[in-house]
């Protein structure tokens, strides 16, 4: 498999997961600041110009995170990365994967595209900041969800865990506020050996 990645994007997720299956794997950096994603090479990989994409052994390409994770739980059973289908666990660690792509995940892109959203500097800040607060409540949420939990299904590592990981590492970065809960579960799977060279390979360092 190809992971195409863009370090501290939100491919970390399945970086972090491809680590924690211990399959070999192949990385495929896309320089987003750059504007690799809008090359002719890479929309030939994934016309929709964002990372990640996993390329697969028959040459076809998987994009969308909740997609790609959950693939790759679903075939790797033995790594009990994702509950099996019919399980109400497997739907809770889904409600978790949806929230985090269509929620969350849109949110930080509002900060992160501001500048590229509205024309006036001054919308743009107004912008960002509304971005900024919607943020947080999101946050706030993420730790309203972990307390008392050591990860987001309880005791066990899943997939939701690598995905809100990126979270984690965009608010302390953005000057959010990450709550308590949610700190300890980063620094919990920052320990993990897996996630910890997934880290050190995207020159990641968690401010925990
Ligand atoms: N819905 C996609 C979102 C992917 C996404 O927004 N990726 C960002 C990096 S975190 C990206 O590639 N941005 C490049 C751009 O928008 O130009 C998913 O869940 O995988």
């Amino acid at each position: 498999m190809k992971l195409y990645y863009s370090p501290g994007a939100c491919s970390l997720a399945p970086h972090s997961v491809l680590e924690e299956l211990g399959v070999p794997f192949e990385l495929v950096k896309v320089n987003l600041h750059d504007g690799d994603q809008r090359k002719p090479e890479y929309l030939k990989i994934n016309p929709k110009a964002k990372v990640p994409a996993l390329g697969l052994s028959d040459g076809q390409v998987l994009t969308e995170n909740p997609a790609i994770l959950s693939y790759l739980a679903d075939t790797h059973p033995q790594a009990g990365l994702l509950a099996p289908v019919g399980e109400l666990a497997r739907a809770r660690a889904q409600e978790w994967l949806a929230w985090c792509a269509s929620t969350v995940h849109t949110s930080f892109g509002m900060i992160f595209g501001a500048a590229r959203l509205v024309e006036e500097p001054v919308g743009q800040e107004i912008f960002k900041k509304q971005a900024m607060a919607n943020t947080q409540k999101q946050l706030d949420a993420f730790d309203r969800g972990l307390d008392g939990k050591a990860y987001v299904m309880g005791e066990r590592f899943t997939i939701a865990d690598a995905y809100t990981l990126v979270f984690y590492n965009w608010s302390t970065r953005l000057g959010l506020r990450a709550g308590k809960a949610h700190r300890a579960q980063a620094a919990r799977l920052s320990e993990r050996p897996a996630i910890a060279r997934a880290l050190a390979t995207e020159g990641i360092t968690l401010q925990l």
